[in-house]
């Protein structure tokens, strides 16, 4: 991660190293805070926002799902993120890391009197998966832990104690050698990635599981528009591990992850073991449109 000169606290900006908190700010200890991961690319018409209002509205979305009230609405929360990247001076792709946060004041489990923070932070960030991974896809591992069931949890909330069974999903599959974690959902259907949605395509059908468990994603639902724009069939249903392995492509996408190709899982090999020829289409298709080279999907960046 790349420092940048400021972020946004309370209203303000403050110098990067002085963006501090008590180390009683309760969300620090019982979890419970939302954020947001989005992107703003380089265009050749300067930097551009994908899809603020988007993310900002799942923003707000998660606060009320989690009980948060957020002291600022949609349009300031657009506007702080656009005051950000343009108060700061970024050289390259940027990623931006809104918090709606529980402060410091109240202890014990009991929320609702603790006072609510909001905290922009953007910085430089390149790709997630890195860059080869990206170009020849990379090895997965199917992990122990199933993805946070919606008997306890609420994964249509981007909260912050919700990852814990992504962290540690993931540390599982990088000590296992592998570069990203693939988890069930508690019926053992795939439910997603760490941190990314997971698509498979079997005989030129692109599929991907519905949301019973995992994250609205905005970057899947963006693949998919672009998908049935380019005349795929798209498929919503579950997908058990066995059709993974024997899937002639699969691929993440996430904000982060962008649209990363998985070349193996557990030890099989997907496909012919690099990016298959549909993924490489909707990668290719959905760069052009973060980085505002596809007129249609103007109107999904926000230029600083
Ligand atoms: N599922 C999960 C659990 C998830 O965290 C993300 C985003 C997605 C799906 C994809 O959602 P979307 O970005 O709307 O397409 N994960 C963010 C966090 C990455 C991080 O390590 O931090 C992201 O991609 O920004």
């Amino acid at each position: 991660m790349k420092q940048a000169d400021t972020i946004w606290m309370n209203g303000k900006l403050v110098p990067w190293n002085e963006a501090k908190v008590h180390i009683l700010t309760h969300t620090l200890h019982y979890g419970n805070g939302v954020f947001e991961g989005t992107r703003a690319y380089k265009t050749d018409r300067g930097l551009a926002i994908f899809r603020l209002r988007d993310h900002t509205r799942r923003l707000l979305d998660s606060a009320k799902i989690t009980m948060i009230k957020s002291p600022y609405t949609l349009e300031e929360l657009e506007a702080a993120q656009i005051e950000l990247l343009r108060a700061n001076h970024f050289g390259s792709n940027v990623y931006l890391r809104p918090l709606i946060y529980l402060g410091y004041g109240v202890m014990g489990l009991y929320h609702v009197n603790a006072p609510v923070e909001v905290a922009i932070a953007a910085w430089e960030w390149g790709s997630y998966l890195g860059d080869e991974g990206l170009q020849k896809g990379i090895r997965v591992k199917i992990s122990s832990f199933a993805r946070n069931s919606v008997k306890s949890t609420m994964g249509k909330a981007k909260a912050v104690a919700n990852y814990l069974n992504s962290q540690m999903a993931k540390f599982e599959a990088i000590e296992a050698g592998y570069e990203e974690a693939l988890l069930l959902d508690d019926e053992g259907f795939i439910a997603e990635g760490s941190g990314e949605c997971f698509f498979i395509v079997r005989d030129g059908v692109i599929v991907t599981p519905p949301h019973d468990n995992s994250l609205e994603s905005i970057t899947q639902a963006t693949v998919i528009e672009l998908a049935e724009k380019l005349g795929y069939t798209v498929e919503f249903r579950r997908i058990t591990r066995d059709e993974v392995y024997i899937a002639d492509e699969a691929f993440f996408t996430g904000t982060a992850a962008e649209v990363t190709p998985v070349r193996e899982v557990d030890a099989r090999t997907i496909g012919e073991g690099k990016r298959g020829p549909v993924t490489e289409r909707l990668q290719r298709a959905y760069f052009d449109v973060v980085y505002g080279r596809n007129e249609d999907f103007g109107h999904y960046l926000t230029y600083i």
